[in-house]
C-alpha cells in the first residue's frame, strides 16, 4: 500500500493535515500551424434570424384559431379524439396541420400520457416529423391502468377552443391546465400553453447553467449548443423535463391550501406535492416561463406529454427512469476515484510527470486523461507518432494499470476526410465508414463537409444501420493499440465550425487549421483570472488585465458576426413546405444570429433514410452515446462501458454520465455546479461533475482549493483545464494539495456509500447527488436552496462559494422534526436553529461536511487508489438520530461486471444501543471490520458484545463530552469477513 492508511491515526477516520510542497512548473507551450486557416467568416450565419426578441413576431395565441375535438371516445383507459382546426388556418409560423389525433391514455396510477399528432402520417411525404420509438421510446404502460385507479384526472373542454386539464385527485389541485389558450400545430412550430401557479416551483428543462428553482420570466432553449457555458442560453444537452413541487398549508379538517415557498413560516407545518413533466419531443424548443403560466414551443415534431405524479420527488424521477428514459448505468468502482484531465499535455513524458507528481505529493489518482493533444492531425483513433507513440503508450499504460490507474482519452465526434490529392494523407477511419457510406449527406446526396480540429470533416450518421458497427470496430482497433479504459466524447452537439458543407471543394487544402486562434495562439492568450486574485495577487492582476486590454483593442472592437446591425430575417411560412435553414420561427439559440447552422453541423444535413438534421439534431450526441456503450461492449463485453458524453439526451443516463462542459475558473461557476449536478440528477443521469478549478480562463489557489474540495463530493470527480491556461492540478500549489487530499480522503473513506448509491439509482432510479428540497419535501423554505447540497440520504456538503472569507452560511433541514447533523470532523451534533442560515467556520482548506443523524455509512480507508482502498478493512460511522436509531444500506461486487456474478447486499439496523449487519448474497468480501464509530451516544457504555462477547475495554473509547463512542480492535472478530456472517455489536 502507498501508506494512506496515516490518514485514520486515532479511533476514527478524520482526514489529517498535511505538509506543504513545492509547487512543479511546467509547459504547455502549443506546436505552430504551418495550415490553411479556415476563413473565420464562415464560422457566422449572415443574417440575425427574427427570433423571440423580434417586435414583429406575431403572437401565435392571438391569430390562430385553435382545434375543436371531435368524435370523442371515451374508455376506461383513456380516450381518443379528432381535433380539427377551429378556423381559418393562421400559419403563423409554417402551415397549421388541420386534423389532428389526440390520444389520452392512463399508463399506470402514476402516469398519464396526452399524445397530439397529426392525422395520418405518411412518413416519406410529411412535411413534419415523428420522432422515432427506436431511438426515443415512448413511455411504458401498465397493463391494468385504468381512469379510475390513477392519481390523475384529465377533463378537457372545446369551450373556446379545444383545451385539457390534468388534476391531482388526492388535493383537487390543477397541475397542468391549457383552459383559455390555443393550441398551435403546425408542420414547424407548436405551441401550447398552460398555466402555472403564482411563485411557482419548477425544476429541470435542461441543458442550462442556471439556479436549481426555474426563474420567471425566461426564454429556456432547448438545442444542442457548443458553447461556453453561457448562463441561461442553451448549452450541450436536451432535456424536455421538468419537476413541479407544491407545497400546500393543511388545517385541522384536512384542507389544502396552496402557499408561495417565499411565505414559508417555520412555525406553520406544510405537506408537499411533486409530479413531473416530460415532453418527448426532439426538435429544437422554447419555453417560456412566465408569472404564472409556462409557453412551450416546439419547431416540430409532436406533442408526447407524460405526467408522473409522485407525489414525492423519488417518486417522480425513479418513474420517469423507469417508464420512460431507462435506468442509469451502473458505473465501475474506479470511475469514483479521482480524474485528471487537461488540454495541453504535450507528450506521454508530460502526462507520466503528471502522475508521478501526483505520487510523490501522495493525493490519490485514479484516472489521467487525454485531450484531442494525443491525435495524429486531431484524428479520431490515432495517435501522433512522435509525442504519443504507440509503443511508448504501451509501456506508459502497463505501468499506469499495474498501479491500478486507468487511462480515459477524448474522441472527437466529427471526422477528418482526407485531401485527395496527397496520398500519404490517407485515413482508413474514413476509408472504412465512407465504404459503408455512415456519413451524413447534403440534401443533393453528395457528401456533408463542416470543419472542426482537424480542417474539413464528415460526420457520422447514425440512422445508417452500419454506422454502429463501424465506430466499435474504430474502437476496437484503436483499443487493441492504446488499451483505454473508458472513453470522453466531445463535440457531439454535434459542432462543425463552419456553415453549411464549408468543405465542399475544398478538400485540398487539408488538412486546415480551425477558423479561429486556439487559446494561447496570438489574439487568444488568456488573462482571465477568478474575482479575488487581484486582491491577493495584485501585481499579477494589474499586469494581466492591462495585456488582456491591449489584446482586446488589438482585435478591434471584440464584436463578431452580424450582432451590430439589429436587421431581422424573417422567412414567411410557404404551405406544404418547410424551410429547415431558416425557420419561420426561430429558437433563442444562442450561437450566432441566433441561426440554427451556426457552430453545428448545418438542419439540411441529411440522414440515410432522408431525415433531414433539422429534425433529429438534439439526438446526435445521444446516439454517439449509444454508438460509443455498444463499441466498449466489442472491446471489453463483460464489463461496464465507462462514458462521459458533452451533448446528451433524456436517457442518455442508461449509457454514460456528463460533465458540465467549458465552465469558466470562476466563483460563479463553481456555484452553478450544484444546480447543474442536481438537475442531471433529475434527468437519470447521475454520474456528473464539473471541471474542477474551472475550465477557461486562468484559475488561482483559492478557488481550486475550495473546488478541489467541492467536487469531491460530486459523483464524478474531475480536474480539466483549457489549453494554455495556467496548470491547475492539485499539487500546484501547496495549500490546494492539502485540501485536496482532506477532502479526498473524506471521499475515498466513503467510496462505498457512493457505490451502494450508485448501485442503487441504478436499479431504483433513486439519485446520488441530491437537493435539500427532495430530502425534506415538507419544507418550501428549501425550494431554491442550492448553495448546499445532499450525497444520498446521510451526507450534507455546505461548501464555501466566494473568495476571500473563512465562512460559509447554510440551513440544517429538519431540525424542527428533530433532525440530527452531525459535523463530519468533530463528530459532535450541531446546535442548529430551525430555517435559520447558519453561519459556519471555514478557513480556506476546510470543507463543512455533515452526517445526518440516523445513518449507517460504511467506510473503507482512503488511499490512492480506489483498488487499494478496497483492500482495507471496514468501519461503520453510525450517526444516531434524536431516537437513537440509524440504518444504512451496503451493496458490493466486483466492482467491473457488466452482470456480477457474486453480490453482496448488507443492511445495517441500529437501535437501542445495538447494531445489526444482516447480509445476503455471495459476493466474498474479504476484508474484516476493524471499527464501529457511533455518534450521539448520550449515556456511557457498560459493556460493549461483539456477537455476545465482551470487547475488551482497551478497545472501545467513549467520551462523555462529544458523546462518540468508538470500538475498535474487531479485525479479530471478523477474520473472515466484515459481512461473512450476521453480526451484532451491543453497547
Ligand atoms: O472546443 O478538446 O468541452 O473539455 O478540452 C474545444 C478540447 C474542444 C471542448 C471540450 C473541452 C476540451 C476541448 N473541447
Amino acid at each position: 500500500m502507498v501508506g494512506f492508511t496515516d490518514l485514520l491515526a486515532g479511533a476514527c477516520l478524520l482526514p489529517a493535515v498535511y505538509g506543504a510542497s513545492s509547487s512543479v512548473a511546467s509547459s504547455t507551450s502549443s506546436a505552430p500551424y504551418h495550415q490553411f486557416t479556415i476563413p473565420a467568416s464562415v464560422n457566422y450565419g449572415e443574417n440575425l434570424i427574427a427570433n423571440i426578441d423580434d417586435p414583429q413576431a406575431v403572437n401565435a395565441q392571438d391569430v390562430c384559431p385553435g382545434y375543436k375535438a371531435s368524435g370523442v371516445q371515451q374508455s376506461a383507459k383513456g380516450m381518443t379524439a379528432k381535433l380539427q382546426l377551429a378556423g381559418e388556418a393562421c400559419n403563423a409560423y409554417g402551415t397549421d396541420v388541420d386534423s389532428l389525433d389526440l390520444i389520452v391514455e392512463y399508463l399506470a396510477k402514476d402516469r398519464l400520457n396526452v399524445q397530439i399528432t397529426p392525422t395520418h402520417v405518411d412518413r416519406h411525404n410529411a412535411s413534419w416529423y415523428q420522432l422515432s420509438e427506436a431511438v426515443v421510446p415512448r413511455p411504458k404502460a401498465d397493463k391494468g391502468a385504468t381512469a379510475e385507479n390513477s392519481d390523475f384526472e384529465i377533463t378537457w373542454s372545446n369551450d373556446p377552443s379545444f383545451s385539457f386539464k390534468v388534476t391531482r385527485k388526492a388535493t383537487g389541485d390543477v397541475l397542468f391546465d391549457t383552459t383559455g389558450t390555443k393550441l398551435v400545430f403546425e408542420n414547424q412550430f407548436i405551441e401550447f400553453v398552460t398555466a402555472l401557479p403564482q411563485d411557482y416551483n419548477l425544476y429541470g428543462l435542461g441543458e442550462h447553467i442556471q439556479q436549481l428553482r426555474l426563474l420567471e420570466n425566461q426564454v429556456m432553449t432547448i438545442y444542442a449548443s457548443d458553447i461556453g457555458d453561457p448562463i441561461d442560453g442553451n448549452i450541450y444537452g436536451s432535456h424536455p423535463f421538468y419537476l413541479d413541487t407544491r407545497y400546500y398549508e393543511v388545517d385541522a379538517e384536512g384542507t389544502h391550501t396552496l402557499v408561495s415557498s417565499s411565505a414559508a413560516d417555520q412555525s406553520k407545518d406544510y405537506v408537499s406535492y411533486s409530479h413531473g413533466v416530460f415532453q418527448r419531443n426532439a426538435h429544437g424548443q422554447e419555453i417560456l416561463t412566465g408569472t404564472d403560466k409556462l409557453t412551450w414551443r416546439a419547431i416540430g415534431g409532436s406533442i408526447d406529454l407524460t405526467f408522473y405524479s409522485g407525489p414525492t420527488q423519488p417518486e417522480v424521477t425513479s418513474s420517469y427512469q423507469i417508464s420512460t428514459v431507462g435506468l442509469p448505468a451502473m458505473q465501475q468502482y474506479y470511475t469514483l476515484g479521482f480524474h485528471q484531465c487537461r488540454w495541453g499535455y504535450q507528450n506521454w513524458s508530460v502526462v507520466e510527470d503528471v502522475v508521478e507528481n501526483f505520487e510523490k505529493f501522495q493525493i490519490p489518482l485514479e484516472n489521467i486523461w487525454l485531450d484531442i493533444d494525443y491525435m495524429h492531425g486531431y484524428r479520431d483513433f490515432e495517435n501522433d507518432a512522435m509525442r504519443f507513440s504507440y509503443s511508448e503508450g504501451e509501456k506508459f499504460l502497463d505501468k499506469l494499470h499495474a498501479s491500478g490507474r486507468h487511462f480515459i482519452p477524448i474522441v472527437d465526434s466529427a471526422i477528418y476526410i482526407p485531401n485527395p490529392k496527397n496520398a500519404s494523407d490517407a485515413y482508413d477511419t474514413y476509408t472504412r465508414g465512407a465504404k459503408d457510406g455512415v456519413f451524413l449527406k447534403n440534401p443533393d446526396g453528395s457528401t456533408y463537409i463542416g470543419a472542426v480540429w482537424p480542417g474539413y470533416t464528415v460526420f457520422p450518421d447514425w440512422h445508417n444501420p452500419k454506422s454502429v458497427s463501424w465506430w466499435s470496430n474504430e474502437l476496437d482497433i484503436w483499443h487493441k493499440k492504446i488499451a483505454y479504459d473508458g472513453i470522453w466524447i466531445d463535440m457531439s452537439e454535434v459542432s462543425s465550425f463552419c456553415v453549411g458543407s464549408c468543405g465542399t471543394g475544398n478538400l485540398t487544402l487539408n488538412p486546415a487549421h480551425p477558423p479561429f486562434s486556439l487559446p494561447g495562439e496570438p489574439g487568444n492568450i488568456i488573462y482571465d483570472y477568478p474575482e479575488g486574485f487581484a486582491v491577493t495577487n495584485s501585481t499579477e492582476a494589474a499586469a494581466a488585465s492591462a495585456a488582456a486590454s491591449s489584446q482586446a483593442a488589438a482585435a478591434g472592437d471584440g464584436s463578431s458576426g452580424a450582432s451590430s446591425t439589429v436587421s431581422y430575417l424573417r422567412t414567411t411560412p410557404t404551405p406544404g413546405v418547410r424551410n429547415i435553414n431558416y425557420p419561420p420561427y426561430t429558437i433563442n439559440h444562442d450561437q450566432t444570429g441566433h441561426d440554427l447552422a451556426v457552430h453545428a453541423v448545418s438542419p439540411n444535413a441529411t440522414h440515410i433514410d432522408g431525415v433531414a438534421e433539422y429534425d433529429v439534431h438534439n439526438l446526435w450526441g445521444h446516439q454517439i452515446l449509444n454508438a460509443t456503450y455498444h463499441g466498449l461492449l466489442k472491446v471489453s463485453p463483460s464489463k461496464r462501458p465507462f462514458i462521459i458524453g458533452r451533448s446528451t439526451f433524456a436517457g442518455s443516463g442508461k449509457w454514460a454520465g456528463h460533465w458540465g462542459g467549458d465552465n469558466y475558473s470562476r466563483w460563479a461557476y463553481m456555484y452553478f455546479s450544484i444546480p447543474q449536478a442536481l438537475s442531471f440528477s433529475l434527468f437519470g443521469v447521475p454520474m456528473f461533475g464539473t471541471d474542477a478549478c474551472g475550465f477557461n480562463g486562468n484559475t488561482d489557489e483559492e478557488l481550486c482549493n475550495r473546488w478541489m474540495q467541492m467536487s469531491a463530493f460530486f459523483p464524478f470527480y474531475r480536474n480539466h483545464n483549457v489549453l494554455s491556461a495556467i496548470p491547475q492540478e492539485p499539487y500546484r500549489w501547496a495549500s490546494v494539495i492539502e485540501a485536496s487530499k482532506s477532502a479526498m480522503a473524506i471521499r475515498y473513506a466513503i467510496l462505498p456509500y457512493f457505490y451502494t448509491l450508485f448501485h442503487l439509482a441504478h436499479t431504483t432510479g433513486s439519485t446520488v447527488m441530491r437537493a435539500l428540497a427532495w430530502e425534506f419535501p415538507n419544507d418550501p423554505s428549501l425550494a431554491n436552496v442550492n448553495t448546499q447540497f445532499l450525497v444520498g440520504p446521510s451526507i450534507m456538503v455546505v461548501p464555501v462559494l466566494e473568495p476571500l472569507v473563512d465562512y460559509t452560511k447554510g440551513v440544517f433541514p429538519g431540525i424542527k422534526q428533530g433532525e440530527v447533523w452531525y459535523d463530519w470532523y468533530t463528530q459532535t451534533a450541531v446546535d442548529a436553529q430551525p430555517g435559520v442560515n447558519t453561519t459556519i467556520p471555514a478557513p480556506l482548506g476546510h470543507i463543512p461536511v455533515f452526517v445526518r443523524g440516523g445513518s449507517i455509512l460504511p467506510m473503507q480507508e482512503p488511499a490512492l487508489t480506489t483498488r487499494e482502498a478496497r483492500n482495507t478493512p471496514w468501519s461503520l460511522l453510525t450517526s444516531l438520530s434524536s431516537q437513537g436509531t440509524a440504518t444504512g444500506k451496503l451493496y458490493l461486487d466486483d466492482g467491473e461486471s457488466l452482470y456480477p456474478n457474486a453480490t453482496l447486499s448488507v443492511q445495517f439496523q441500529a437501535s437501542k444501543n445495538k447494531l445489526t449487519a444482516m447480509a445476503r448474497g455471495n459476493w466474498k468480501e474479504a476484508n474484516p471490520l476493524s471499527e464501529v464509530t457511533v455518534l450521539g451516544v448520550t449515556e456511557g457504555p457498560h459493556n460493549v458484545t461483539f456477537n455476545g462477547q465482551t470487547v475488551p475495554g482497551s478497545d472501545v473509547n467513549y467520551n462523555a463530552t462529544s458523546h462518540v463512542l468508538s470500538v475498535c480492535g474487531l479485525q479479530a472478530m471478523t477474520a473472515d469477513g466484515a459481512f461473512s456472517k450476521h453480526w451484532t455489536l451491543m453497547w
